[in-house]
């Protein structure tokens, strides 16, 4: 780099952000994206990292985007159907057709070690320093030193008030922020998303590109929280739009489930693409399926709480029926990642879509 930095200039014609720029003003948002992405991967840098994530959330509003698909749901070859429960594969053997039979034949799809270990505890990292930086920043204001870090962009719409004092004791070292807050940690996700073939898999699952968005991106910590229960719910149920299409890649970051000591996730299996009622009596919230539905429910489905190493992975759309699992005896915190992707075409515009 030393070079071509010393010819150049970081404000010259080799400026990423500058080139960035000129492609956006010229109307090729894609190639100003990958040309960041690029960027980023070489740099850690958090003002690569920013923009990128901010032209992301400018281009789907800038891009052209195709009318949904009519042939939906999308067939396939039920290879999965002598499986009780969730089928699970290696990450080797994931395509397309694996994640169609798997989320459409079976409502969920475990894939065992799709993020390599470097990767998780780089991954954990970047979650713990996301956090820490909201909550040093709630504490003792914004600072540029940290927005790599946590940063809420003037692009992000809405959301909890980050700065006021008198939220600083809702924020620890634990909870969930958004991807999109997280710059440096954002950009490692959609490198990684790439690396794993991702973006041309789920193009071949809807039909059509697929989009992440600012609100249900999320990288998650999750306490112990012995003999608590959590709610279950279907995201299809807060997204709005029924006619939307997605896939939620969830990736533990910590070993976690059943036989572990972090908490898990309960899901029930085999999901007949109906969203249930909520709010019945018994329920906690009116956006939870009551235990006594979810129980009625178990009669005819499976209900799991598999066992996660860190760096695998579960798959699923918006009818999956699932809650955090919290246990009777857990000791460690969770580290997770939820990228919940939809069909651009279908993409709720008040989650604020983000481009791929
Ligand atoms: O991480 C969890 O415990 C909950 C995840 C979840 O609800 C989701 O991915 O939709
Ligand atoms: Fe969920």
């Amino acid at each position: 780099m030393g070079l071509l930095k010393r010819v150049f200039g970081s404000a010259g014609r080799s400026d990423p952000l500058q080139r960035a720029e000129e492609l956006a003003t010229a109307g090729d948002y894609r190639a100003a994206i990958a040309l960041l992405q690029d960027a980023c991967e070489r740099d850690s840098d958090g003002r690569l990292a920013q923009r990128l994530v901010d032209m992301r959330i400018e281009a789907f509003e800038k891009l052209a985007w195709p009318a949904p698909d009519v042939m939906w749901p999308p067939a396939h070859d039920d290879r999965f159907s002598a499986v009780s429960g969730f089928p699970e594969i290696d990450a080797g053997a994931l395509d397309a057709g694996a994640l169609k039979a798997g989320i459409l034949g079976k409502g969920g799809l475990i894939v065992r070690g799709l993020m390599q270990p470097a990767l998780v505890a780089d991954m954990r990292e970047r979650v713990h320093r996301a956090l820490i930086a909201r909550r040093d920043q709630v504490i003792g204001g914004p600072d540029e030193a940290l927005a790599p870090w946590f940063n809420r962009s003037p692009r992000v719409r809405g959301g909890p008030v980050q700065f006021g004092k008198d939220d600083s004791n809702r924020y620890s070292d634990s909870g969930s922020v958004w991807g999109v807050d997280s710059p440096l940690t954002a950009a490692a996700l959609t490198g990684f998303y790439r690396d794993i073939g991702l973006p041309g898999m789920l193009h071949d699952y809807f039909n059509e590109a697929a989009v992440l968005s600012v609100r249900k991106w999320v990288l998650r910590c999750v306490e112990p929280n012995n003999n608590e229960k959590a709610g279950w719910h279907q995201d299809g149920r807060f997204l709005g739009d029924p006619a939307i299409r997605t896939v939620n890649l969830w990736i533990a970051l910590t070993d976690c489930g059943t036989g572990m000591k972090a908490p898990g996730i309960e899901l029930v299996g085999e999901n007949d693409g109906e969203i249930y009622a909520t709010g019945t009596t018994g329920a906690d919230f009116d956006w939870t399926v009551s235990q006594t539905l979810v129980d009625e429910i178990a009669r005819t489905h499976p209900v799991e709480t598999p066992t996660f190493a860190a760096g695998d992975a579960i798959f699923f759309d918006h009818f999956n029926l699932h809650r955090t699992a919290f246990g009777t005896d857990h000791s460690e915190n969770r580290y997770a990642l939820e990228s919940w992707f939809f069909a651009a075409s279908t993409a709720p515009h008040k989650q604020q879509p983000v481009v791929l």
